[in-house]
């Protein structure tokens, strides 16, 4: 890894400071400069959301669905106090099998960085990062939400997604939340939610949440013209791309529900609160159902890394035509 040349305009919305704060690796610089394709992958997914070994090979695999639709992946981690946008194999495995990696949401940057920390990047952080960076489109499993069950925790994502004009690929919002309320508060801050070949909002294990989306695009080029419009108007939010997970592997709501139930009781009942809560639900889903939570959680994050791929050179495309020049 070698950092950025010096003066190197690492995208058209960094700033001096930033080019400065962050390390961009020299292949995500490169096709950033000449415009092609970039997808951000997030990386708490990695530290907190799945165990190991299976984050690493899950991460591996996110990269090279990124590749393989014609796209330059860059994963997003705090390593060692520094906030680096695209890892190599090697900081990639670190962050992996790092024993005491932090969560790193928004707030918590400065304090990882000022403390020489290691960590996992958040959506909301990672959409932050990444949009900084001059990058396009970035490629999650769920989103965070709004918690169930009274207690008040609302994830950060929802807030940083309404400041971050960047598209986002997702299957949903995981489904240990209250999805109505979840896309309410995405409608409070004024993100734009896409059904992607669907009318229906995914609930990340199941391809229909039960509830509507709030509109519909079909194919990467739909969606790459809704964030050119979004950027036409200079409106500061991300639009969310809502991906069914793949049928193969998609579970059925009722089922889901059951584990969901007895997974945010037993949360409840050791007292864990705070970040603290998604990882412990997860890891319990995975328990509960044998494995196959996370049988669906692999597929669906290979998908939507292969989907944001598509976008991101759909994106690439619709906007050097966009220069008039052609
Ligand atoms: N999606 C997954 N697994 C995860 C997460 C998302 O498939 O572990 C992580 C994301 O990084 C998301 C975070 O931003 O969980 C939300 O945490 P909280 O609910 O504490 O805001
Ligand atoms: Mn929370």
């Amino acid at each position: 890894m070698v950092e950025p040349a010096q003066g190197y305009n690492c995208g058209m919305r960094a700033d001096r400071g930033l080019r400065e704060a962050f390390r961009i690796h020299p292949e995500v610089a490169a096709a950033l400069a000449d415009g092609r394709p970039v997808v951000a992958l997030e990386s708490a997914v990695v530290t907190h959301g799945l165990p190991r070994p299976l984050n690493l090979e899950v991460a591996l695999a996110m990269e090279a669905a990124v590749r393989s639709a014609g796209a330059v992946p860059a994963t997003v981690a705090v390593v060692d106090g520094v906030v680096r946008v695209g890892l190599t194999d090697e900081a990639l495995r670190r962050l992996a099998e790092a024993p005491a990696a932090r969560k790193c949401g928004r707030r918590d940057l400065p304090v990882a960085l000022a403390g020489g920390a290691t960590g996992g990047t958040t959506v909301g952080a990672t959409a932050w990062i990444a949009h900084a960076a001059g990058i396009a489109v970035f490629a999650t499993g769920g989103i965070g939400g709004v918690h169930r069950g009274g207690v008040f925790d609302v994830s950060a994502d929802l807030v940083d997604l309404g400041r971050a004009p960047i598209t986002v690929v997702c299957s949903g919002a995981k489904s240990l939340l209250d999805l109505a309320a979840t896309l309410e508060v995405l409608e409070t801050h004024g993100v734009t939610v896409v059904g992607y070949g669907t009318d229906r909002f995914p609930a990340f294990y199941v391809a229909d949440g039960g509830l509507a989306a709030p509109a519909r695009a079909d194919g990467p080029g739909d969606v790459a013209r809704v964030a050119l419009a979004r950027d036409g108007l200079g409106l500061p939010g991300a639009v969310l791309a809502a991906v069914p997970v793949p049928a193969a592997q998609a579970l059925a709501a009722g089922e889901v529900e059951a584990w969901v139930d007895a997974a945010t009781h037993e949360a409840a009942a050791a007292g864990v609160v705070g970040p603290a809560v998604t990882p412990y639900v997860l890891g319990r889903l995975a328990a509960l159902s044998g494995g196959r939570t996370l049988a669906a959680n692999r597929a669906l994050l290979v998908n939507n890394a292969a989907v944001a791929g598509e976008i991101a050179a759909a994106v690439a495309g619709l906007a050097g035509r966009s220069t008039g020049y052609d």
